[in-house]
């Protein structure tokens, strides 16, 4: 069984893989780090970590494409083995992105992203990561702001079970976090597999 973490490239997807389970993965300072899924193995749990999408600087859009294709693929045919799915996003880059998009009347990837995980029915638990370059008395805010661009209506404080906000950097949230996963887990009668999560 497995966890599959998604999200455009670069929101820190192994860095919070990296916190939440102590593996050594990999990360990288430019875009696109992150080329093939990959699997860490924690005992019975599979956390596997999905390349990044959407733009890349140096990337072809045909390559952004096929990347994207990838990870739907790799969703359907692994339907059964995943639990459940996060998204990790930027917050401090997420709306202006999102914003962009809805201006060309196209729908945004990391939006596309999240109704296919629910159309799937993998649940995804959204990341809100980097939330260290968010002023505190900002944060709120934003976090309304990434909801209601997801479709889901402020104030995001109702959302607690499906959106959780932390830094991969200075290691807020995390705890909160991992307690969500292991709350999900429990829901899904999987709690078996909680002792391969770290605490
Ligand atoms: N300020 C800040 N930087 C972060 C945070 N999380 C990750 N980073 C940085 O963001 C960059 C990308 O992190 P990765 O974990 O490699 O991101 P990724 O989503 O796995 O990227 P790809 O594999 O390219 O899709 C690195 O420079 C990280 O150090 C965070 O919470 N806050
Ligand atoms: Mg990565």
């Amino acid at each position: 069984m497995e966890l599959v973490f998604v999200g455009r490239s670069n929101v820190g997807k192994s860095s919070v893989i990296r916190q939440l389970t102590g593996k050594r993965v990999r990360i990288g300072k430019r875009p696109g780090v992150t080329r093939r899924p990959y699997r860490y193995r924690c005992g019975e749990l599979d956390v596997v970590d999905m390349p990044g999408f959407g733009f890349m600087a140096g990337v072809s859009r045909e390559r952004q494409e096929q990347i994207k294709t990838g990870i739907v693929r790799y969703l359907e045919r692994n339907r059964k083995r995943i639990i459940f799915a996060l998204q990790v996003i930027d917050v401090r880059a997420f709306s202006e992105i999102v914003e962009r998009w809805e201006r060309r009347g196209q729908v945004p990837v990391d939006v596309e992203m999240f109704q296919f995980l629910r159309e799937l029915e993998l649940r995804p638990i959204v990341v809100a990561n980097k939330i260290d370059l968010i002023y505190p008395e900002e944060r709120d805010g934003v976090l309304d702001d990434v909801c209601e661009k997801l479709g889901l209506s402020a104030p995001w404080r109702q959302w607690l079970d499906i959106i959780s906000q932390t830094s991969a950097k200075t290691g807020e949230g995390i705890s909160k976090l991992r307690g969500l996963v292991r709350q999900r887990l429990r829901e899904l009668g999987q709690e078996r597999l909680l002792r391969y999560l770290r605490r």
